[in-house]
């Protein structure tokens, strides 16, 4: 990855992008720089959301039956609304909302799924939390009305793929299938400047990311590959490190910068993974296939997986190539 010698926004870097596709038409443009103004206002929201009345549940469930935050909420909102401004998303879809949301333009050609701030259990205890998001094109059918399997396609077929940091600094990183850049926020001026462009993973990583309070509850080959992280061999780097922050962005952003891997795996408690696959997994595994890594359910890759159903869940392996290389091989050896 390269450190930038001038600023350069967001918006410019997007435009340069889009001018490389002579045939481009500036919708997907519109639609980045769309998620780029609501992430700034969420952004202002979490930074005081102590101070303002945001803190909190406001007393709904969503789809998980997870008690919805205020600040889901708002992000929920700005992000929709951004989104509905431009007239070029048909149809979103979203933690915070059990179905499909159309967007006046039924015309739009994009879908987009939306975590409007994944990692809400960190809100009131000010650790960091993310947005994320993940664009489809919409495909030709015979009849307009767009439907729920409209949505359902695999994550090979994203457009685009990007999540929001709210951390000691705002960062956006996104890919559109040309490598994975991100833009650090500067709220003196109100814009993402370029901080990083073309990020590469490293090829292994010596940190492992896990909640391994479910560890009672793991498949064997999962408890014996924790093992073999925790194990003295020189020659490997080992004892790895344990970093897990409990919020899926943050815990990615390192693994994505400093390499390792992060695992959400099966448990008795999500027998299917807890992480959902629309709107977690897919656009987090296109971010670090781009940057050169790797994301698997323990068997198939995240990405060539057949959607079922808009919030349907996956156990998740992904990071370091090598790291995840050797994590299959523990679960497929037992
Ligand atoms: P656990 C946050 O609620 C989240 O959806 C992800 O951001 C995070 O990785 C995971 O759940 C944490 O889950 O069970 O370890 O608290």
């Amino acid at each position: 990855m390269s450190k930038q010698s001038r600023l350069v926004t967001l918006e410019e870097y997007i435009i340069q992008a889009q001018n490389k596709f002579p045939g481009a038409t500036g919708e997907l443009s519109q639609l980045l720089r769309d998620i780029g103004l609501a992430a700034k206002i969420i952004s202002r929201e979490v930074n005081k959301a102590g101070i303002t009345n945001l803190l909190g549940v406001d007393g709904s469930m969503n789809v998980h039956g997870e008690s919805v935050k205020k600040l889901d909420l708002f992000a929920d909102n700005q992000l929709i609304s951004a989104l509905d401004r431009s007239q070029i998303t048909c149809m979103v879809i979203s933690e915070e909302n059990d179905g499909v949301v159309r967007l006046n333009s039924d015309g739009g050609k994009y879908i987009v799924y939306l975590d409007p701030l994944d990692g809400s259990s960190n809100i009131d205890v000010n650790v960091s939390i993310g947005s994320i998001f993940s664009v489809y094109m919409k495909q030709p059918r015979y009849e307009n009305a767009l439907v729920e399997v409209d949505a359902l396609q695999p994550g090979i077929r994203q457009v685009a793929a990007g999540y929001v940091l709210y951390g000691s600094s705002t960062i956006l990183a996104y890919t559109t299938g040309l490598g994975v850049s991100a833009f650090t926020l500067d709220p003196s001026i109100g814009e993402f400047i370029l901080s990083f462009d073309d990020y590469k993973i490293p090829e292994q990583g010596t940190i492992y990311s896990i909640n391994e309070g479910s560890y009672n509850s793991w498949q064997e080959g999962l408890k014996k590959y924790i093992k073999y992280c925790q194990q003295e061999d020189i020659n490997t780097l080992r004892p790895y490190t344990a970093r897990y922050i409990g919020s899926m962005v943050a815990d990615l952003h390192r693994t994505l910068v400093k390499g390792g891997i992060f695992i959400y795996p099966a448990s008795k408690k999500y027998p299917e993974g807890k992480l959902r696959l629309m709107y977690e997994c897919n656009p987090l595994a296109f971010i670090i296939e781009q940057a050169g890594g790797l994301a698997t359910d323990g068997e198939k890759r995240i990405m060539e997986i057949v959607p079922e159903a808009i919030h349907q869940t996956t156990p998740i392996y992904i990071g370091s190539p090598q790291n995840v290389e050797m994590v299959k091989t523990f679960l497929q050896a037992n």
